[in-house]
């Protein structure tokens, strides 16, 4: 790729004020390269503790947004909220999102252009699930997915600068079982090829691809020496302060 690379660490529903002390700490202290962009998201609840003890030099985002502006929505955070409160990204689309909540294309889609429209960057989720990868659809629905993120990109205020898209197979996360380097650069491929043939070649080349599931501090050398991989998103691993900085530093 040629993109700055790029890690995210995904807080998921994880943390107590007294964890999130002690991970915020070991973040601060950490030697982190220069040449990457370095983005943590906690959960809604801990943005406000982790924007004021954080360095600056690791960006915030939430781990969802509403489709739209706000109002009578119980339970749901805006984009224009995010915005308020100095969250800079939002990741959406997420697997969890979609196959334990329960969320779809159509949706993940509109949040994702309202979430650009107000000029937060987002994290764009997609990933086969292992039924969908031994069936041979891999691509298939990689390609579905990023039709409706880019669909909706298009239609609205785009500006893919903006856009992150995060590869995450289903069966690789949280389950230890990570993609292989080249299983992971081969969806890559074919997702840039996707971007080079539906949006423009430009796009194809400045957009960051970076993969997520398992991603842990012995791995992420290998996965980052593929041409194709632009940085990861990480879960487990983003919780514990010295093994994230190793992954945030293994482009180096
Ligand atoms: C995939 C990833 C972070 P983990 O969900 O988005 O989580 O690294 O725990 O597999």
């Amino acid at each position: 790729g040629t993109g700055k690379f790029f890690v995210g660490g995904n807080w998921k529903c994880n943390g107590t004020k007294e964890s999130i002390t002690k991970l915020v700490s070991d973040l601060n202290s950490a030697k982190l390269e220069a040449d990457v962009d370095v983005v943590v998201a906690p959960p809604f609840v801990y943005i406000e503790q982790v924007k004021n003890t954080l360095t600056d030099r690791i960006e915030i985002s939430a781990q969802n947004s509403w489709v739209g502006k706000g109002g009578a929505f119980t339970g749901e955070i805006s984009a224009d909220q995010l915005n308020d409160i100095g969250c800079k990204w939002v990741i959406l689309g997420h697997s969890e999102r979609r196959h334990v909540i329960g969320e779809d294309d159509q949706f993940i889609g509109k949040k994702a252009a309202y979430a650009l429209s107000q000029g937060l960057g987002v994290m764009a989720c997609i990933g086969e699930k292992l039924e969908e990868r031994e069936a041979g659809k891999t691509f298939d629905v990689c390609y579905q997915q990023l039709k409706a993120f880019a669909g909706k990109f298009l239609d609205a205020v785009p500006s893919w600068d903006n856009v992150v898209i995060a590869y995450e197979p289903v069966w690789a996360i949280g389950t230890g079982k990570v993609a292989t380097p080249v299983q992971a650069q081969e969806v890559h491929v074919a997702v840039r090829d996707w971007l080079r043939k539906n949006v423009s070649a430009e796009v194809a080349s400045k957009t960051r691809i970076i993969y997520g599931g398992s991603v842990n501090g012995g791995n992420s050398a290998e996965l980052a020496k593929q041409e194709d991989i632009d940085g990861f998103l990480v879960g487990g691993a983003s919780l514990k302060g010295p093994e994230f900085a190793t992954i945030i530093n293994s482009s180096a």
